[in-house]
């Protein structure tokens, strides 16, 4: 495997660290608006991030980076350099040796181990397409509005992840009898002393599932050091705060994780769909889990114009969540009735998959197009917005309404 030279004076200026940034004003490529009911609408384009092509800046320390709608549009996969960036820590190394690197596997096991990035190129190969979705995406389409990053749609996206299952790597230490969990850090580290570093734990049978994965490839290349180089874990079907980048620690616990970021942080109400009212109270929380449908309209935008007299084509993304896509079905007329989009070629059950559907012409007005997203186990994307304090798993169906003129 390569040595990565990263362009350091890039990493340092677009990490905001050095005193280079001066040079080019992170907003030079442009403004985006973003349908944010809360505002602010406007959002800066940013280039100044290693391995980034334009991107929104939500955030610069630490970097928050959402897609651009439009990249959805292209294909089912999300190139890396359009791939959403978010950290929640400001310490994060702005190179990484790739011939120094080790990960580590301790804990409740047999053998510790100490792995190089060639050991684990030499292990079988697994590959698998999965989105990644952060458990706050979309949360700035929220209301009532709730704080954290006001994400539109863009802090998704799907690629072919390569590397080894977690499960050959767990039973080359050897899991000791008793062990219940496995906890994953990677190499960043918090800004203040005493401050929890980013630890995220999984069941040890989910663990061992063999869709679990340590990935060193992202879409057939070295992963951009802003999503995780030289190593990250893939948890397909599960929310990203799991997919621990830049992984270099791998512990086996005998006694169940109670750190911050498990007990604390990312939890959702414990009811369905983890949808509550503003203000309601009464319900206990569980840590966040498996992602839920969802279906976007790309080639058409909210407040866009269409041909009075012509059929209109519609086409997107769907994801199951934690299972494929069933059907994708599309609405005209409110949610009174409902027309089947085809669907595209299939790359697995954690991917995107496309869909496309051709509506009859309208007369000239305003026409709204809801489309609605049910997977392989018949769970459907609610009708009505979802809320929760936390801005977490948003999924009602998306409507997009557009001038016929
Ligand atoms: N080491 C490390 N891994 C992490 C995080 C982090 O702060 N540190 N954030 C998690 C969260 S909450 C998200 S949404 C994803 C974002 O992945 P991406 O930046 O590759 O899109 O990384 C996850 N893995
Ligand atoms: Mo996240």
């Amino acid at each position: 495997m390569s040595h990565t030279s990263l362009p350091r004076r890039a990493v340092l200026a677009g990490l905001g660290l050095g005193g280079l940034a001066a040079a080019a004003p992170a907003w030079a490529a442009g403004t985006v608006r973003l349908p944010l009911p809360g505002g602010p609408g406007l959002r800066a384009i940013t280039t100044d991030f290693p391995g980034k092509g334009p991107m929104i800046l939500q955030r610069t320390r630490p970097p928050l980076l959402e897609t651009p709608f439009a990249v959805f549009d292209a294909g089912v996969f999300t190139p890396n350099d359009r791939f959403y960036v978010r950290w929640h820590w400001a310490e994060i190394p702005t190179s990484v040796d790739a011939e120094a690197f080790r990960l580590t596997v301790r804990g409740h096991v047999e053998t510790a181990l100490s792995l190089s990035l060639d050991a684990l190129a030499r292990m079988p190969r697994f590959e698998i397409a999965a989105v990644n979705q952060c458990s706050g995406n979309s949360r700035g389409l929220f209301v009532p509005r709730v704080p954290g990053a006001q994400w539109a749609h863009g802090a998704m996206g799907n690629a072919l992840w390569a590397g080894v299952r977690l499960k050959d790597v767990l039973d080359r230490a050897g899991v000791r009898a008793g062990a219940v969990q496995v906890r994953f850090a990677g190499l960043d580290e918090p800004v203040v002393s005493g401050a929890p570093h980013f630890r995220k734990s999984l069941a040890l049978d989910h663990a061992r599932d063999g869709e679990v994965m340590i990935a060193y490839a992202m879409n057939g290349a070295q992963l951009p050091l802003l999503n995780g180089f030289p190593l990250r874990l893939i948890v397909p079907g599960r929310y990203s705060t799991y997919w621990v980048k830049m992984l270099s620690d791998i512990e086996v616990l005998d006694t169940p994780d109670d750190q911050y970021w498990i007990k604390t942080a990312y939890r959702i109400p414990d009811v369905p769909g983890a949808d509550v009212r503003p203000g309601q109270t009464g319900y206990g929380t569980v840590p966040i889990d498996r992602m839920v449908p969802r279906a976007f309209v790309t080639n058409l935008q909210d407040g866009g114009r269409v041909a009075a007299g012509a059929p209109l084509a519609v086409r997107g993304i769907a994801f199951g969540g934690d299972c494929g896509v069933r059907t994708v079905d599309v609405s005209g007329d409110g949610g009174a009735s409902w027309i089947p989009a085809r669907l595209g070629a299939d790359a697995g059950a954690y991917s995107f998959r496309r869909f496309a559907v051709t509506l009859p012409a309208s007369a000239a007005g305003t026409r709204a197009i809801t489309i609605r997203c049910t997977n392989t186990n018949g769970l459907a994307q609610p009708l009505d917005p979802i809320w929760n304090g936390a801005g977490f798993m948003k999924n009602g169906v998306e409507t997009v309404t557009v001038q016929v003129a």
